[in-house]
């Protein structure tokens, strides 16, 4: 395996000492190793602006999932036909063929390298052993330096060694992200749709109708596409108005398409209903830190015509909070301040996506 600061330290060697992206679980040692003697920024554009301005190669991290968010600008900024921008990208591939793992990753990770060579990205897996690796990222940065271009490196599981963050202060909120879940999901009328996020809310959700036996019939689980989920709920809330529609949605995937508020808020949807519990990190990769906490997503959705939004932090004012929002005429939004981290034990879901669909669509079209 490799260590994290050994990576980064050859990388440093090529020159390449700028790192922005979004962390995946597959990438967690080198992210909060980068976290702690880096910083942390926003992926493929801000690492074009960086060689802009230092000619340098920067790098890129991203979860495979994102690769199509990359695509536009790698194909109309970076690429040697447009702005010609030399980039490393390191790549988790999730759901790689012959590997067992969760359904949101395994069309994307069938068709992570065909990707790559449509877009005429030169690519190789990083070996785990260190002397192979190191040769690897050498010839890759080389390619990219000499070609102008941008190149990746897919990276597999346990292909870091496990680092133990120093410099992560995690906030001190009185909630956890399942109790606040619960005290949302309790107080809905039987009648309310979910939708969820990416990751931990939507297992916990998932938890909690099976502890309570409640079946899941009234809740879409968006366990891919991260960032999407209120604007899955969005158009479920403006072809059922007669149903109140919550979107269950994370800091994180909030921040990542924070565009559909904008989008939301502009078309008035009365029975749109926004969750967002911020716990400031990525907790479902690891918690590597988000702008969670830095902005304020009150004052965003105002901003963006929600009609009401709300901040809690108390679990005692919680249930009074998610009274007014339901009772709201939307789009309005409640911001649940909850603390980093989940129970050990949690679960996956035990139903397919698609079973998932079938009994939601069913309850929608009841
Ligand atoms: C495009 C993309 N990049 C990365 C991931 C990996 N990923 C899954 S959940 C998650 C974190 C979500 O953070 P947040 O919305 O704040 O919720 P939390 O996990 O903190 O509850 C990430 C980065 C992904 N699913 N999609």
């Amino acid at each position: 395996m490799i260590r994290s600061q050994d990576f980064v330290d050859w990388l440093a060697a090529l020159g390449v000492d700028f790192f922005a992206g979004v962390p995946d679980s597959l990438l967690k040692p080198v992210c909060f190793y980068l976290a702690d003697h880096a910083g942390d920024k926003h992926a493929v554009a801000v690492t074009c602006g960086y060689h802009l301005a230092t000619g340098k190669v920067p790098l890129v991290y991203l979860q495979n999932s994102g690769q199509g968010n990359t695509i536009n600008p790698l194909l109309s900024l970076a690429d040697r036909d447009v702005y010609s921008i030399p980039l490393l990208l390191l790549i988790g591939w999730r759901g790689e063929p012959g590997t067992k793992d969760e359904p949101q990753h395994v069309k994307q990770g069938k068709v992570t390298v065909r990707l790559l060579e449509a877009m005429d990205i030169p690519h190789r897996v990083l070996p785990p052993e260190p002397e192979a690796a190191r040769r690897g990222v050498d010839e890759l940065v080389a390619i990219a330096t000499a070609e102008s271009r941008p190149v990746a490196l897919l990276v597999r599981k346990d292909t870091f060694e496990p680092y133990k963050p120093i410099g992560q202060a995690a906030a001190d909120f009185e909630m956890t992200r399942e109790q606040a879940i619960e005290a949302v999901v309790s107080a809905l009328d039987e009648t309310d749709a979910i939708i969820s996020t990416t990751g931990k809310i939507s297992r916990e959700l998932y938890k909690f109708r099976d502890r309570m036996g409640q079946g899941h019939q009234r809740e879409f689980l968006t366990v891919g596409s991260m960032g999407h989920a209120s604007q899955i709920a969005m158009g479920i809330a403006l072809a059922k108005p007669e149903r109140q529609v919550f979107c269950l949605d994370g800091d994180g995937a909030m921040l990542m398409h924070m565009g559909g508020a904008a989008i939301v808020g502009a078309a008035g949807v009365a029975n749109f209903k926004h969750v967002i519990l911020n716990n400031g990190v990525h907790d479902s990769v690891g918690g590597m830190t988000t702008a969670g906490l830095q902005v304020s997503f009150t004052e965003i959705v105002k901003a963006c015509s929600y009609t009401e939004a709300w901040r809690v932090e108390r679990r005692d004012d919680l249930a009074e909070k998610v009274a007014q929002l339901r009772s709201a005429r939307g789009p309005a939004m409640l911001e649940i301040m909850v603390q980093q981290g989940a129970r050990a034990d949690l679960g996956r879901p035990k139903t397919s996506p698609i079973e998932n669909k079938t009994v939601f669509t069913k309850f929608l079209s009841g």
